[in-house]
Parts: C-alpha cells; structure tokens; sequence
C-alpha cells in the first residue's frame, strides 16, 4: 500500500517531464530517422561539418518567419513540427534545450553555449557525428533542462 502510494506521488513529479521529452511523432517516424534528416538539413554542404554559418543559415534562414533574425518559440516548435513531423511538445522540449540563453528565442547567443556543449573532441568545430550524438541523447534520455542563466 505504502509502495503504491510512493509510486503514484513519484509518477505525479516526474510526470511533466517524460509526456514532454517522451519522444512522438505523427508520421510515425523513429527518432534515428527525424534525427538524420536534422543533421542532413544542418550540413548544407555535405562536407560532415556544421560550420556556424551553415547552422545560422539553417536555422535563422528556416525557422525565422517573420524575418527579424530571432526563433522565437512558437516560430521553432510549429516549422520543427511541419518539417520533422515530431508532435509540438516534444519540440518544444527540444527548442527548451536549443535556447541555452533561456529567454525564450533562438539566437546567436544560443550556438556560442551549444557549440561549446555539442563539440565533444574540443577541435572547436561541430561535425555531423557529433551533432547526431547531441541529439540523439536528446531523443533518448530526456535529458532534463540545466540552463545555467534565468533569465
Ligand atoms: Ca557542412
Ligand atoms: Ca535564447
Ligand atoms: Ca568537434
């Protein structure tokens, strides 16, 4: 009875966390195959590095709509729903792990932090391996949010 009533109490805390970061997709897609059209959209050249620009290019010139160089979140979870297809609240849980500034829009205050986070053998550029494991922990381990600034 008592472990009964732990587990409810349990499953009542943690229970934002994993509808949000439980990975759902409306086209059924597996994460491995979102996750790889990411990473293909990211490198635009094709040369398995996402230079800055690439990334500004990617995400400023897709996610932007209105044209004032920010993503804000309604901007990032409707194009991240109509290009990948993942439902909206888990794209706002990956928008929520992007905006490392937490202010609630993607800018390039954001990709300073994130290519710090994402380049895991320090040679100071993002290859497409690398961005493919940052997301993949992402998609799998509904890594909890850790923003180191409240804004
Ligand atoms: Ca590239
Ligand atoms: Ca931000
Ligand atoms: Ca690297």
């Amino acid at each position: 009875m008592f472990l009964a009533i732990t587990l409810l109490l349990a499953v009542g805390v943690y229970g934002q966390g994993p509808q949000h970061c439980i990975h759902s997709n409306v086209d059924s897609l597996a994460a491995d195959n979102v996750i790889e059209k990411v990473v293909a959209d990211a490198d635009i050249n094709g040369d398995h590095e996402l230079s800055p620009l690439e990334v500004i290019i990617e995400f400023i010139g897709k996610f932007d709509t209105n044209g004032d160089s920010m993503i804000t979140r309604r901007e990032f979870v409707a194009k991240w729903h109509a290009l990948y297809r993942d439902v909206p609240d888990f794209a706002d849980y990956i928008f929520q792990h992007l905006d490392q500034t937490n202010d609630d829009f993607l800018g390039l205050f954001d990709f300073v932090p994130l290519q710090a986070i994402m380049d895991l053998d320090h040679d100071g550029k993002v290859s497409d391996v690398e961005f493919t494991i940052y997301l993949t922990h992402l998609y799998q381990d509904c890594v909890p949010f850790s923003h180191q600034n409240t804004a």
